[in-house]
């Protein structure tokens, strides 16, 4: 596949290789992209635009200045619901589901999403994101919340955009995982990352080590031992990163392999974890598997669960094969 191409080109012919035509997810998919690029405008341009924080001053349209989590929220909400292609949306901005207005045609995909994951470090410009799914709604009847309530592995596709030195678009539809740079001369995704593996093995292990004193046994031990290097039982030295942003976890991890955790911790014993099930850990699991890692609560397989909430949170650990397996093992061993 030349490198001169498109991410819709790439997607079109990925469905014919693989004789699964499906032109409404094309068309879905088409203005998931554009919200994807307009986030990424609006993210670039920064204190300039009056886009950060909560400031006072004054938005375009007079209103008292809206953060980020909402602006980009409501790009996402009115350029998809505009495809014609959706029966319903979610978003981690939203307690409820979003019902497709009566002026828009609809169709029988939901899309669950976060705007913009990791927008704390918007103010500080550290690389955020947003993160997609997409499942199918196969009743005429306009989607409940129970109709979202779908494990991960009845993805159709998932994806993320990453808003970092470049805009990049990372998407797996079951195929394998491709990544696309915005290039902004042409305003499209160019394929750029075919193909995207993450090696099984690594010496970069990422998790929030303030937590430290609230973690279960088995990633105290997994930890510890990543910290006595060659000096303990791994006899090797590791690194450690923690962007806390997930899609700039995630994404280096799939460029150069690596573990990332957000354990279940004592810290808030009503909290499974922190991350979000639906529009976090099941997309990203559904990623790193395509791309030949593991993502696991420690004691299952995150895309095998069966949701109870649309907000509802799980421990993720997913990564590198053999890392993420050695940390299942010391919980099963526990
Ligand atoms: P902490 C961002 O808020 C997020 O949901 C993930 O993107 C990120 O990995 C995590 O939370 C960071 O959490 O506790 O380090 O701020």
């Amino acid at each position: 596949m030349q490198t001169g191409t498109t991410l819709i080109q790439f997607l079109t012919e990925e469905q014919r290789k693989t004789g699964q035509q499906n032109t409404d997810i094309l068309e879905l998919l088409t203005t998931v992209t554009i919200s994807c690029k307009r986030i990424s405008s609006a993210i670039n341009e920064g204190a300039l635009a009056g886009v950060m924080g909560s400031l006072d001053s004054e938005n375009i349209q007079g209103e008292t200045q809206k953060k980020l989590d909402v602006i980009t929220n409501e790009i996402f909400l009115h350029t998809n619901e505009r495809s014609g292609q959706l029966a319903g949306m979610a978003s981690e901005e939203m307690e409820t589901v979003y019902d497709i207005p009566a002026d828009c045609r609809r169709g029988k995909y939901l899309l669950v999403f976060d705007p913009l994951d990791g927008s704390s470090n918007v103010d500080v410009n550290i690389s955020v994101g947003t993160i997609f799914s997409i499942l199918e709604h196969n009743k005429t009847s306009h989607p409940v919340t129970a109709d979202f309530l779908q494990p991960g592995t009845r993805q159709i596709v998932a994806g993320y955009a990453l808003y970092g030195s470049s805009t990049m678009l990372v998407i797996t539809t079951g195929h394998g995982v491709n990544g696309f740079t915005l290039d902004r001369d042409v305003g499209e995704f160019m394929l750029t990352h075919p193909g995207m593996t993450i090696p099984t093995q690594t010496k970069e292990f990422a998790i929030n080590a303030s937590n430290q004193r609230f973690w279960e046994a088995p990633v105290q031990r997994y930890v510890s031992e990543c910290v006595a290097g060659k000096t303990g039982p791994r006899e090797r030295d590791f690194n450690m990163r923690w962007v806390a942003s997930m899609v700039a976890e995630v994404h280096r991890i799939l460029v150069r392999g690596g573990i990332f955790m957000y354990p279940k911790d004592t810290k808030d014993p009503t909290k499974a974890g922190k991350l979000r099930l639906m529009y976090e850990a099941n997309p990203m699991s559904f990623i790193v598997e395509q791309a030949g890692g593991v993502s696991s609560t420690g004691r299952q397989r995150i895309l095998n669960i069966q949701p109870e909430g649309l907000h509802q949170r799980v421990p993720v650990i997913l990564g590198s094969r053999e890392e993420v397996e050695r940390v299942i093992s010391y919980h099963a061993a526990n």
